[in-house]
């Protein structure tokens, strides 16, 4: 019998790797999509064949995780053998914007899918993965950062993750459910959103290369994190929910960078070279070989309150499931540039037919 699964946050970046390495594996696949103004599946639209197709095995379903009726619809229907709780207002600056929102979705959510299940009278049968975080630990209490290390949150949207782990804990206890929390530090891909540092990075080196855009705003430069990449990162997501018991997990690489030296390595990757000066918001970079100011510190992006460093030790994962990221963090910017680097030679070829590009800026 074929396994069914449920995703929420489908159309996220994770959701796109997950749902490949599902279908791959022979699943069938069910996801939640959020009714938008426009077409919301970029990331998908490669493995979802239309509502029509023959021999279907991956299915989309309008939803969102503030509307309990529609998740407990969609539970009852699909029956899934596991759920992947991804969906999440997943950025932390935004969460500082729209802290009751980022609540209701990021907190609550959670809490209304393990209803929905326990409604449908799933509760042992249905395996559940909450999307936890490396946020959780914040103003971080030890380095490296295990499953024991204590949590102190330093946004809305880590508050809101830090409820998610612990009512996903209290309903695997109090009604003995396979709940696992990943505990991810930051991950990241070709489809990352655009907002979040990395592909913020990537996306504008590769247009200042070729003359699309002048220079870059930035806020913490210092901002220390443990990028992965997300394709590794939801292997270790299903590892999960295929072991005899539930247990929370580190999903880390071991290895720390700054946002500075990211976009440092991004910057060699197109062969330019950047040179510092100045500091904290006085800062800028300059290309070395036009001595143009590329990187500025913009204080906006500067969060009320920052979470300085992040990184993760990954040892239980690796002693237990044996799982160990494969992707390298010099692999992990190629890539991303590379991907980039098209998209702009795209947009420059678009302007040098006398096309306009306009595309959105953060
Ligand atoms: P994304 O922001 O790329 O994806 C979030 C997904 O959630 C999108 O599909 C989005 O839909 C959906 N979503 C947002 N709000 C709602 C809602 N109200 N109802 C239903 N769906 C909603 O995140 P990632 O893929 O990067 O991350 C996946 C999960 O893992 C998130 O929960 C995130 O917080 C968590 N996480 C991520 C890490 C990372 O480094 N990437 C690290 C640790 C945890 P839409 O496409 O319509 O916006
Ligand atoms: P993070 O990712 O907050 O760690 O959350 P993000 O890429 O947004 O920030 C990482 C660090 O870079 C600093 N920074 C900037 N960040 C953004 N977005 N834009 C900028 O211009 C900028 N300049 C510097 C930030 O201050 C921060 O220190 C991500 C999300 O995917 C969460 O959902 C997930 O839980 C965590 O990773 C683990």
């Amino acid at each position: 019998m074929k396994k069914v699964a449920l995703i929420t946050g489908v159309t996220g970046q994770d959701g796109s790797y997950l749902v490949r390495l599902l279908l791959d594996k022979g699943y069938e696949v069910h996801g939640i999509k959020r009714r938008a103004s426009l077409f919301n599946t970029d990331r998908i639209d490669d493995v979802y064949e239309g509502p029509h197709a023959e021999n279907k095995r991956f299915y989309l379903h309008y939803g969102d995780l503030t509307d309990s009726s529609n998740l407990i619809r969609i539970i009852q229907q699909v029956k899934p053998d596991e759920v992947y709780n991804l969906a999440a207002q997943s950025h932390v600056a935004v969460s500082f914007e729209c802290p009751e929102y980022t609540a209701d979705v990021t907190a609550l959510g959670t809490l209304r899918l393990l209803e929905a299940i326990r409604i449908a009278g799933l509760e042992k049968s249905t395996r559940f993965y909450q999307a936890s975080t490396s946020e959780l630990y914040g103003l971080v209490q030890e380095t490296p950062q295990t499953e024991s290390t204590p949590f102190y949150p330093r946004s809305p949207y880590a508050v809101a993750k830090l409820y998610s782990y612990w009512i996903c804990v209290n309903y695997r206890e109090a009604y003995n459910m396979f709940v696992c929390n990943g505990i991810l530090f930051n991950h990241e891909s070709p489809v990352r959103g655009e907002t979040f540092v990395t592909r913020k990075i990537t996306r504008a080196l590769t247009r200042i290369k070729l003359g699309l855009m002048d220079k870059m705003y930035l806020g913490n430069l210092d901002a220390l994190r443990d990028w992965g990449h997300a394709k590794d990162y939801v292997k270790m997501q299903w590892l999960m929910l295929q072991q005899d018991a539930p247990r929370d997990y580190v999903i880390a690489t071991g290895e720390q960078h700054s946002v500075r030296e990211f976009v440092e390595v991004a910057a060699a990757e197109l062969d330019m070279k950047i040179e510092w000066e100045g500091k904290n918001e006085k800062e800028v970079g300059r290309d070395a070989s036009s001595g143009k100011v590329i990187v500025a510190v913009d204080p906006k992006y500067y969060r009320p309150t920052e979470v300085e460093t992040l990184l993760g030790d990954p040892s239980q994962a690796k002693n237990e499931l044996g799982w160990t990221p494969e992707v390298t963090f010099r692999e992990l910017v190629q890539e991303m540039v590379q991907e980039d680097y098209l998209v702009a030679k795209r947009e420059d070829l678009c302007r040098r037919n006398g096309y306009e590009v306009c595309l959105p800026q953060e």
